[in-house]
C-alpha cells in the first residue's frame, strides 16, 4: 500500500473479539488476517533484530517498560460496578489476584515475557457516556464505538497528556484503551471488544492503536491482554492454532495461556538456540528455558522453532506436554486459512487436526507433542516429515527436563555436555558457560557429583546445577 495513509485515509483496523471464538482484523472496510505491514512500520515502530541472541524483529518492539492510559466509562443504563481504585490494581498491582484474573495484567505480561515486559496503565474516569449503552450497542458495525471513542477523547483530553504515552518518542502512541462497564452485547459490532487505530493528533503526538474492552462480571485477563497482543505488539490471531497461545483460543478468561513461545523468542523473552545444518549435538532443556530454532537454509524467512512445554501454571488447560514444534513462514501474513498459516503447530500424530478447524476445537492434545514412548523422532522420514534437512531425535520422556539429539551425522561421545574455559577447578561457582563459538550461553553451578573431564582447553562438565542455560555443545 502507500505512504499517505497516515495522512489522508481515516483507516478503519477493527480487531473483533468474540465470546467463544475469534476476533477479527479490518482494514479500510475488508477483513483481514494480519495488521498491514505499515502498521508495523511506521505506527508501531519497528525494531529489527541485530543477532541470534537479540529478538527476531519480525514483530513490533516495545520499550521494556511501556506506559498505557485507559479511560473508563459507565453508562446510565449500566452503572459501574468496580471501582476506579479496582480497575487500576486489576491493571497494574503485583500479585493481584481474583476469580476472575489469576495476576494482574501487568503480572501477566511481567511473567510470560521473564521480567523482560512491564506495562503500566494510567487508569482516567469514570466518564458518564452521552447516550445510555443500549444506544452504542444499537448499531450496524462499530460506528457507534467510535462515537463513544471520540466523546471520550474530547472528554478526557483536557486532563490526559498523549504525548506520555508515546513511549519511544516516534511520534505515534503505543496503548490506548478504552474499558467500558459491562459486558459487550452483540458479536462485531455496537462495543464488542475490538482493537482499531484512532490516527488522530493530540498534544503534539499521533494517537495510533487503541483496544476497547469491556469490564464483564468480573476483570478478567483473556481480553484485555490479547487486545493488548494486537495494540502494542501487532500479533495476529492466530486462527488454525488451537488453545496453544493467548492470541489463539479463549480457553480461560481468568488464567490465559502464555503468549507462544515464537512470538516470545521473537520478543527477546526467552533465549534461542539456533540448530544449524551441520550441528550434530544433544541438548537438555526445562520447561520454559529455551527455544530452538532452525532455519531454511534457503530462506531465512522460513523457520521451525521447538521448546519444552509443560501443561502447569499459566498452560494448565493445556491437555499435553513434551515438545511443541512451531513452523514459521514470515513469506505468509497471518493466519487466513488452515492451509495458509503464518504460524503453526506441527502437530506430532501428523493428524493436522488444527488446520481443520479455526475455533473453537481442537484446543489441543496430548498427541500434538514429541516425547518417548510417543514419538521421538522428528526429520524427513518421519510423519510428519520435517523440511530443510531437520532432524531432532532420541527425544526422551517427559521429565523435569528434557533431551533431545539434533543432526543427521555422529554426535561426539561427550555431547551432551557444557563447557567451562579451565582456569581454576576449584573455583566456585556459577561461572559462565560458553560454547565451541565462544559464546556465552548461560551460567552454572558445579555441584559436589560434577564430573568433569578436560579437553582442548575447556573442562567439559556434567551434573550442572542450576543451569540456566544448557546448551549442548560438540
Ligand atoms: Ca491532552
Ligand atoms: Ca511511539
Ligand atoms: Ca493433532
Ligand atoms: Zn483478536
Amino acid at each position: 500500500m502507500k505512504p499517505a495513509i497516515n495522512c489522508f485515509f481515516v483507516i478503519l483496523v477493527i480487531l473483533i473479539l468474540s465470546q467463544s471464538s475469534q476476533a477479527l482484523i479490518v482494514w479500510d472496510g475488508k477483513i483481514v488476517d494480519a495488521w498491514p505491514q505499515e502498521v508495523h512500520q511506521v505506527v508501531l515502530g519497528k525494531r529489527a533484530a541485530s543477532s541470534d541472541s537479540e529478538p527476531y524483529g519480525f514483530f513490533p518492539r516495545p520499550r521494556d517498560t511501556t506506559y498505557g492510559v485507559v479511560m473508563i466509562v459507565d453508562f446510565s443504563d449500566q452503572e459501574a460496578k468496580f471501582t476506579k481504585e479496582q480497575v487500576e490494581e486489576w491493571l497494574n498491582k503485583t500479585g493481584y489476584s481474583s476469580t476472575y484474573a489469576k495476576g494482574s495484567v501487568h503480572d501477566y505480561y511481567y511473567q510470560i515475557s521473564n521480567g523482560k515486559f512491564s506495562l503500566f496503565n494510567d487508569v482516567f474516569g469514570y466518564y458518564r457516556a452521552k447516550q445510555p449503552k443500549s444506544y452504542y450497542e444499537n448499531s450496524s458495525g462499530y460506528e457507534k464505538a467510535s462515537e463513544l471513542v471520540n466523546e471520550m477523547l474530547t472528554y478526557f483530553d483536557p486532563v490526559i497528556d498523549f504525548s506520555k504515552y508515546d513511549n519511544d518518542k516516534n511520534g505515534t502512541t503505543e496503548s490506548i484503551s478504552f474499558v467500558y462497564a459491562g459486558a459487550g452485547k452483540n458479536w462485531g459490532k455496537g462495543l464488542w471488544p475490538h482493537s482499531g487505530w484512532i490516527n488522530k493528533k493530540k498534544d503534539g503526538v499521533t494517537l495510533g492503536t487503541y483496544n476497547m474492552s469491556d469490564m464483564g462480571s468480573g476483570l478478567g485477563l483473556y481480553v484485555f491482554c490479547h487486545e493488548t497482543g494486537h495494540m502494542i505488539f501487532g500479533w495476529p490471531d492466530l486462527y488454525w492454532f488451537g488453545d496453544y497461545c493467548i492470541m489463539g483460543n479463549r480457553m480461560s478468561d481468568n488464567n490465559p495461556v502464555p503468549v507462544n513461545d515464537f512470538f516470545r523468542a521473537d520478543q527477546g523473552w526467552i533465549p534461542t538456540t539456533t540448530i544449524s545444518v551441520t550441528d550434530n549435538a544433544r541438548y537438555t532443556v526445562a520447561p520454559g528455558q529455551m527455544v530452538y530454532r532452525y532455519i531454511n537454509p534457503a530462506n531465512k524467512k522460513q523457520m521451525y522453532l521447538w521448546s519444552f512445554i509443560q501443561n502447569t501454571s499459566r498452560y494448565s488447560t493445556l491437555k499435553g506436554k513434551g515438545l511443541l514444534v512451531f513452523k514459521f513462514d514470515n513469506s505468509i501474513r497471518g493466519n487466513s486459512s488452515g492451509t495458509s498459516r503464518q504460524l503453526y503447530i506441527v502437530e506430532a500424530d501428523g493428524n493436522n487436526a488444527m488446520a481443520e478447524e479455526q475455533w473453537p476445537n481442537p484446543g489441543s492434545a496430548a498427541t500434538d507433542f514429541y516425547y518417548s514412548t510417543y514419538k521421538s523422532e522428528f526429520s524427513s522420514t518421519t510423519k510428519p516429515a520435517s523440511l530443510w534437512g531437520l532432524k531432532i531425535y532420541n527425544i526422551s520422556p517427559v521429565a523435569d527436563s528434557m533431551t533431545f539429539y539434533v543432526g543427521t551425522g555422529t554426535v561426539p561421545a561427550h555431547g551432551g555436555l557444557c563447557l567451562l574455559p579451565v582456569t581454576n577447578a576449584s573455583e566456585k561457582m556459577p561461572r559462565s558457560l560458553f560454547n565451541l563459538k565462544g559464546q556465552r550461553v548461560g551460567r552454572a553451578t558445579v555441584s559436589e557429583s560434577a564430573d568433569i573431564l578436560q579437553s582442548n582447553g575447556f573442562y567439559i562438565m556434567k551434573n550442572l546445577q542450576n543451569v540456566q542455560q544448557s546448551i549442548i555443545i560438540h
